[in-house]
C-alpha cells in the first residue's frame, strides 16, 4: 500500500515494547487526525473523534479482512476467521444476536447470585493473607473460578485457556517476539481449544450448550455453533482479566478514589468503566476499507489497513477532561474501551457482572489497598495491562 498524499508519516513502532508499555500516544494523536505508519504501510488514528467515526461506518471500515495486520484478502488467516468478530453484515448479523441472546443482561441474571458468594469468600480468604498479587489472586482467580464454569467447560485442561487468548490477540499484530513466544505451544492449545467447541465436550446447563440448543433450532449451523464458542474462549477471559487487573491498579495508584468508592459503593459501575477508559485494555483494533475514503483531507485508498487506538481516543483531550485523572465520579459514557458501534464488545455485560461483583465484595471488606511494589506490565500486541500488582488488602 502507498501512504495518501497530504498525510503526516510517523517511524513509530506501536508493537514495540517501549509502546507498549505506554500506549496513549499523544505523540501519534496530535500529528494529525490520520498518520501514515511507514514500518507497517497502515493508516493510523489516534483521535476520539476519527477513531469512533470509523467504527461507526463498518460499510467503509469493515472487518471481514481482519481486524489485524493480515489483510484476509491477501494473506492466509492463523486460524479459520471468527464469525463474528472478523465479518460483516449480514453474517455478523446472525452470529451477533446469537450471542447477543446468550449474554445479555437478562440472561446473565440469574448467574449474579453465585458469582457474589464465589467473590466473598475469594476476598475473605485474601483478607486475612492480607500481602497478595492483585493481578494472580484476585483479576486472574476469580474469572478463572467463574467464567469456564459459565460457558461449561470440562476441568481439565483449562490451564490452555489464557495461553490461547494471548496468543489470538498476539496474533492481531506483526510476528515479533511477543507473537512468537505466544506461538511456543500453539498446536497443543489450539487442539485443546478447538476439542472445547464441540458439542460433546460441553457441559450441560454452561452458555455453550445454549449456542448449540439454538443450532437445533436451525438458527446457524453445528460448525457455526462451535466457532462461536471458540469466540466466547477467545475473547471472554483474558480481556476481563486485564479489566480487572486496571480496575485494581488504578484503586492501588489511586488511593483517594478508593475512599470515594467507599463512601459510595454504588459507583462500583462508574469505576469499572472509568478504568476501561483510563487504562484502555484492549489498546488497538484495525480495519480495512472497502472503498477509497476522505478522512479530515486525507485520501485514503480502497484495501487499506488502518489501526485504530482505542486506548488514545479514550485520552484525548478533545474528548475528555482532565484525561490522564483517573476519577470514578467522572460521566464515562461513550468510551470506546469496549469498541463502538456494530461490533461493540457483545460479552460486555458478563465483563461488567464479574468487575462490579468482585469490586463490590472488596468495597464491603477492604478498607485500604496499598501497594507494595512496583507494577510490572504484561506485553502483547493488543492487550495492554499489569502482569504483577503487589498490594496489601487492610481490612
Ligand atoms: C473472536 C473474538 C472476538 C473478540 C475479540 C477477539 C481475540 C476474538 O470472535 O474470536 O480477540
Amino acid at each position: 500500500m502507498t501512504k495518501p498524499t497530504n498525510c503526516p508519516v510517523s517511524d513509530l513502532d506501536p508493537f514495540a515494547p517501549d509502546f507498549l508499555e505506554d500506549p496513549y500516544h499523544d505523540a501519534l494523536r496530535e500529528a494529525g487526525p490520520v498518520v501514515w505508519l511507514e514500518k507497517y504501510d497502515v493508516c493510523a488514528m489516534a483521535r476520539y473523534q476519527q477513531v469512533r467515526a470509523a467504527l461507526s461506518d463498518w460499510e467503509t471500515f469493515c472487518s471481514s479482512r481482519g481486524v489485524g495486520l493480515t489483510d484476509f484478502a491477501t494473506e492466509e488467516p492463523w486460524r479459520t476467521p471468527s464469525i463474528i468478530l472478523e465479518a460483516d453484515p449480514p453474517l455478523h448479523t446472525k452470529t451477533r444476536g446469537v450471542l447477543m441472546s446468550v449474554l445479555s443482561k437478562p440472561a446473565l441474571q440469574p448467574l449474579s447470585d453465585d458469582f457474589k458468594s464465589t467473590a466473598d469468600k475469594l476476598v475473605d480468604d485474601l483478607v486475612v493473607k492480607g500481602e497478595i498479587d492483585a493481578v494472580r489472586d484476585l483479576a486472574e482467580a476469580f474469572p478463572l473460578s467463574v467464567f469456564p464454569d459459565t460457558i461449561g467447560l470440562r476441568k481439565d485442561g483449562r490451564e490452555n485457556l489464557l495461553p490461547y487468548g494471548d496468543m489470538a490477540f498476539n496474533a492481531f499484530g506483526p510476528r515479533n517476539e511477543l507473537f512468537e513466544r505466544s506461538f511456543a505451544n500453539a498446536q497443543r492449545v489450539v487442539q485443546w481449544i478447538t476439542d472445547q467447541c464441540q458439542r460433546q465436550a460441553l457441559v450441560p446447563g454452561g452458555i455453550g450448550e445454549r449456542i448449540y440448543k439454538i443450532a437445533d433450532d436451525g438458527k446457524i449451523t453445528e460448525d457455526e455453533a462451535a466457532l462461536l464458542v471458540r469466540s466466547l474462549l477467545t475473547a471472554g477471559l483474558d480481556t476481563t482479566i486485564f479489566g480487572i487487573g486496571a480496575v485494581l491498579y488504578c484503586f492501588a495508584r489511586f488511593p483517594d478514589q478508593w475512599q470515594v468508592l467507599r463512601e459510595n459503593p454504588k459507583l462500583v459501575r462508574g469505576a469499572f468503566e472509568e478504568a476501561l477508559r483510563f487504562v484502555s485494555p484492549v489498546q488497538t483494533f484495525m480495519r480495512t476499507t472497502t472503498r477509497a475514503v476522505d478522512v479530515e483531507g486525507v485520501e485514503i485508498s480502497e484495501g487499506q489497513k488502518v489501526l485504530l487506538f482505542l486506548a488514545s481516543a479514550n485520552r484525548d483531550p478533545r474528548q475528555w477532561e482532565d484525561p490522564d485523572r483517573f476519577d470514578i465520579g467522572r460521566r464515562t459514557l461513550g468510551h470506546v474501551g469496549f469498541g463502538h458501534g456494530i461490533h461493540v464488545c457483545v460479552g460486555q455485560m458478563l465483563a461488567r457482572l464479574e468487575a462490579q461483583v468482585l469490586l463490590t465484595s472488596l468495597v464491603e471488606r477492604v478498607e485500604r489497598i496499598e501497594l507494595t511494589g512496583e507494577p510490572t506490565w504484561r506485553l502483547n500486541n493488543t492487550l495492554h495491562g499489569v502482569d504483577s500488582l503487589p498490594v496489601k488488602l487492610v481490612a
